[in-house]
């Protein structure tokens, strides 16, 4: 990597800190993923993204500043990429998926708060992440209540916050209620901008976000094959570079991996052997470098063929209608797609246990893990109606509840590998 020191200590970081950080994700990036056999060759593009995401990338990300455009940071897939696109501005996802500075976060949060909401935080106040340092506003979103009630602390430590209300149901009030939260983000990209979003703007931020999605999709539709051409890991790896990175360019290289992964599934190639134990994980996101429990999981000898996550299927799986001719017709069509999103923290939820179903199915999977982090009530409180619903399909489910820390390595794998023999 060229040295980027001036660049990080323009944007504010703590060297030591950094180092540390960088350190530790090099470290778990070698043995996690370098070590996997018969790894498609199109990985290679994702891990020299791996190896800049802190380098390359936020030097692109400030070139863009240089040439006007303004950066969004946010922490969930309900900000509209589409919108942020179509405003001349660029999306970032704020990665949250490991701890850092716990002391200080547990000076302005309690204990029992998840561990995502924990890492941000931490993040920020260990000066540690260029993607939130970089962002010319921030968008924080009213979803579960840790997170809610954690930006009224969040938003007095950046300099530009804005916090985007969203319904907890779908009905007719909640659908108005979010077309009118998407108009004013409109109004305020046109604000900080100074430009106006138009109907071909919009349309074109719409092309650009459905390609990438039905990348994606492509992506995973492969992994139903036996042997799977890819493993869970690197899949995962390229849904949470999807936040990351220039979203041209990462389409072209997903449907580039696609097309050496079409010709594995035709050559009968995968990463394990055919008949290897079948898993599609359920639950909280698994954001950057959140890969403890897939690692896990693949270690036993099976493969993750789907994450049915906002990291994954559920952030990406829905594309947004691009044929209504007028600005309005436009933004209904993004409600509507954004409305189809089944985070746990709406109600009722039914769509969400379909869906695990329709993907336990679609990818063959012999059993499904369900993984939510520790104090997350939200996705905790649905494991419960999930597991029943599924077992009464006769779909093998395991229970898992988690956090960042490595403590509880040891019991995760006992109980990941028993479930593993079962299946
Ligand atoms: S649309 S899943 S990205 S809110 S793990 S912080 S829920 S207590 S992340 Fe999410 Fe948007 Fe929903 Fe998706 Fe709260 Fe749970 Fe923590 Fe969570």
């Amino acid at each position: 990597m060229a040295d980027y020191t001036q660049m990080w200590t323009e944007l504010g970081l703590n060297h030591d800190n950094h180092n540390a950080l960088l350190d530790n994700l090099g470290h778990a990036y070698q043995s996690i993923f370098m070590a996997q056999e018969k790894r498609p060759e199109g990985m290679s593009y994702f891990d020299f993204v791996m190896s800049e995401a802190h380098g390359l990338r936020i030097q692109e990300l400030r070139e863009e500043q240089e040439a006007g455009r303004k950066i969004i940071g946010s922490f969930c897939v309900f900000v509209p990429e589409e919108i942020v696109l179509a405003a001349g501005c660029t999306a970032v996802g704020l990665c949250a998926g490991a701890d850092f500075a716990q002391e200080e976060v547990e000076k302005v949060l309690p204990r029992n708060t998840c561990s995502l909401i924990k890492s941000f935080f931490g993040f920020k106040l260990g000066k540690v992440c260029p993607y939130m340092e970089v962002s010319d506003m921030i968008v924080g979103e009213n979803t579960c209540d840790g997170k809610k009630k954690s930006f009224e602390i969040f938003k007095d430590m950046v300099p530009n916050f804005y916090q985007m209300d969203l319904p907890q149901t779908k009905t007719p009030m909640a659908r108005h209620m979010l077309k009118q939260e998407f108009k004013s983000f409109i109004e305020k990209l046109e604000e900080m901008t100074g430009k106006s979003i138009s109907l071909e703007s919009l349309k074109q931020g719409i092309a650009t976000v459905n390609a990438k999605r039905q990348a994606l999709r492509r992506l995973s539709m492969l992994r139903a094959a036996d042997p799977a051409p890819i493993s869970g890991l690197d899949a995962l790896l390229i849904n949470q570079i999807a936040f990351l990175d220039n979203p041209i360019r990462f389409t072209e290289k997903v449907n580039a991996i696609c097309d050496e992964l079409e010709l594995k599934v035709k050559e009968n190639e995968g990463v394990k052997t055919a008949k290897a134990p079948r898993v599609l994980i359920s639950g909280c996101p698994m954001a950057i470098p959140n890969w403890k429990l897939p690692s896990i999981i693949e270690s036993t000898g099976a493969v993750i063929v789907g994450e049915e996550s906002c990291i994954g299927e559920r952030g990406q799986r829905n594309l947004t209608d691009d044929t209504a001719d007028n600005l309005d017709g436009l933004i209904d069509a993004i409600v509507d797609r954004y409305l189809k999103i089944d985070c746990a923290v709406f109600t009722p939820n039914q769509e969400r246990v379909n869906h695990i179903k329709e993907m336990s199915q679609q990818y063959n999977a012999d059993g499904v893990i369900h993984y939510g982090l520790q104090f997350c009530q939200p996705y905790i409180m649905e494991s419960f109606s999930v597991e029943k619903e599924l077992e009464k399909q006769n779909i093998s489910v395991l229970r898992l509840e988690t956090d960042y820390s490595q403590e509880d390595m040891g019991q995760l794998s006992t109980r990941v590998e028993a479930f593993v023999e079962i299946i």
